[in-house]
C-alpha cells in the first residue's frame, strides 16, 4: 500500500462500508426464530419464565458455578450484587474500566477508591492495592479488563487478610479461565455483561454468578422486588430481570461459542503476526497459561516511537472506514462526578493515565475476514511509514 492509496491523501476509504468494534454476534437465525414463536405463543415473556430458567442452567453448567442468576444488564447485576453483599463505605477499584464499574459503587453512595493498573496487563496492581485501604473500605471490585484474570490469587489472600468482600467484574471474560477454573468462580461473586457489543450476546443482559447459597438467594430476591412468592415481599428489591427473549437469544448463542472463540482466536493470531515488529506498537498479549476469548483486539501506541499518536491514527482509520475505538479513554477519575471529587488522582494513577492515552482497540471477530484484518494492518503500517507526511496533512 502506497501512501497515496491513504484515504486521508486520497479521500477514497480502502472499505466501502464501515468495519466496527463489538459488532453483535448471531447465532442459528432459524433456532432463534423458533424460540421467539414459542415465546409468543405462550404469552409468557418475563418474570423467571422457562427459557430463563434454562439459560440459567446451562450457564452454571458451563461455567461449573453453582448458582447463575440472570439479570437485564450487567450493570444492574452489579448494583445488586453490592448491595447483596453489603459493601458500604469505600470499594478499591481500578479507573481503567468502563464507567459502570465505578458508577454501580456511587449509585450506592459508595465511594470508588481507584487503584493504578499493571502497565503490562492493564489490570489492578496489585502491589499497590494494600496501601489504599483505609477504616472505610469494604471491599475490592477487582476486573477482568480484556478478559485476562485479574491477580484473583493476590487479591484473594488481600480481601481475606483485612476482611473485605470480594467481587470481580467479568464482563470482559465470558467464556475465560484461570488455573483450569472458568471465570465465574472466583471471589464472593462474578457479574458478566451479555450486551450486545459482547462477542456473547443476549441483545441486553447480564448475570451474577456465585458459589455461596445465601448470596444467591439474597440476589435472586433482590432482582425481583424482594418477592419470595405471591403477594409476598421479604425484601428491598428492584426490578433486574432477563426477558425471555433476551434468554432465547442466550441459548442460541451458546451453540455457537467455541466456534465464535475459534474466530475471534483466528483474528487474533492475524494481527499479531501482522503487527509484530513495528517499533512503539505493541499488541495486548494473552497468556497462554488458561482459556482466552481473544474478544479484545488491544494496541498500545507509544507516539515517540511510532511519529503518530493513538488519536492522530484513529484518524488515519476512521478515513478508511475502520471504524476502531479508544477505551477506557480518559479513566473514570477523569470522568463525572469522580473527576471533580478527586482532582489529584491523576498524581496517584500514573500508569492509567498513560495506558489510556495509549489504547486502541480494533475491529475483529466474524465482523471482519482475515484479508481485512490483513488489510487493517497494511493501513497501520502505511501510515508510520508515512508518519511525519500525514502529521504535516492533519496539521
Ligand atoms: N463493566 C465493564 C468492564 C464493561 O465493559 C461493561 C460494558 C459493563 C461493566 C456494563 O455492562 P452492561 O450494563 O452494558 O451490560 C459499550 C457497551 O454499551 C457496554 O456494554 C460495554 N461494556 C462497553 C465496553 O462498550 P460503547 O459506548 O462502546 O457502545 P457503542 O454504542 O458506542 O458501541 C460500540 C461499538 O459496538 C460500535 O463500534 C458499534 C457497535 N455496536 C453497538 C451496538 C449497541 C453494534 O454494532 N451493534 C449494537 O447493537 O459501550
Amino acid at each position: 500500500m502506497e501512501m497515496s492509496d491513504l484515504a486521508i491523501f486520497s479521500g477514497k476509504p480502502f472499505f466501502d462500508q464501515p468495519l466496527y468494534v463489538g459488532r453483535p454476534v448471531i447465532g442459528d437465525r432459524q433456532r432463534f426464530f423458533e424460540l421467539v414463536n414459542d415465546i409468543l405463543d405462550r404469552k409468557w415473556f418475563t418474570n423467571n419464565g422457562r427459557y430463563v430458567r434454562a439459560f440459567e442452567k446451562e450457564i452454571s453448567e458451563y461455567l461449573g458455578v453453582k448458582h447463575c442468576i440472570a439479570m437485564c444488564n450487567g450493570t444492574v447485576a452489579m448494583e445488586i450484587a453490592i448491595r447483596a453483599l453489603e459493601l458500604q463505605g469505600e470499594v478499591i477499584v481500578p479507573s481503567f474500566t468502563f464507567i459502570a464499574t465505578a458508577h454501580a459503587l456511587q449509585w450506592r453512595q459508595i465511594t470508588p477508591v481507584f487503584c493504578d493498573i499493571d502497565p503490562a496487563t492493564h489490570l489492578l496492581d496489585t502491589n499497590k492495592l494494600e496501601e489504599m485501604i483505609t477504616s472505610r473500605t469494604t471491599g475490592i471490585l477487582g476486573v477482568h479488563i480484556w478478559g485476562q484474570p485479574c491477580g484473583i490469587g493476590e487479591l484473594s489472600k488481600i480481601a481475606a487478610k483485612h476482611h473485605l468482600k470480594l467481587l470481580f467484574d467479568a464482563s470482559h471474560a465470558f467464556g475465560c479461565s484461570s488455573n483450569n477454573k472458568m471465570i465465574g468462580n472466583f471471589g464472593d461473586a462474578e457479574i458478566f455483561s451479555f450486551h450486545a457489543t459482547k462477542y456473547f450476546n443476549t441483545f441486553e443482559g447480564g448475570a451474577v454468578v456465585t458459589n455461596c447459597d445465601d448470596l444467591a438467594r439474597k440476589i435472586r430476591l433482590m432482582k425481583n422486588f424482594g418477592f419470595s412468592g405471591y403477594d409476598h415481599v421479604i425484601s428491598i428489591g428492584t426490578n433486574g430481570k432477563m426477558s425471555e427473549i433476551c434468554a432465547a437469544m442466550g441459548l442460541v448463542n451458546m451453540d455457537g461459542l467455541e466456534n465464535g472463540i475459534a474466530v475471534n482466536r483466528e483474528r487474533y493470531v492475524r494481527y499479531e503476526s501482522e503487527l509484530k515488529n513495528i517499533p512503539g506498537l505493541k499488541i495486548l498479549r494473552y497468556k497462554d497459561s488458561g482459556k482466552h476469548n481473544y474478544q479484545y483486539i488491544v494496541l498500545e501506541i507509544e507516539e515517540a516511537e511510532t511519529g503518530l499518536s493513538r488519536d492522530e491514527l484513529l484518524k488515519v482509520l476512521h478515513a478508511e472506514n475502520i471504524i476502531a475505538r479508544r477505551y477506557f479513554y480518559p479513566g473514570c477519575h477523569r470522568m463525572e462526578p469522580y473527576r471533580s471529587s478527586c482532582t489529584d488522582a491523576p498524581i496517584w494513577l500514573p500508569e492509567t493515565e498513560k495506558v489510556a492515552q495509549r489504547v486502541l482497540v480494533l475491529p475483529s471477530g466474524s465482523a471482519v475476514t482475515q484479508a481485512q484484518v490483513m488489510a487493517i494492518c497494511a493501513v497501520i503500517r502505511t501510515a508510520f511509514d508515512q508518519a511525519s507526511k500525514i502529521r504535516e496533512k492533519l496539521g
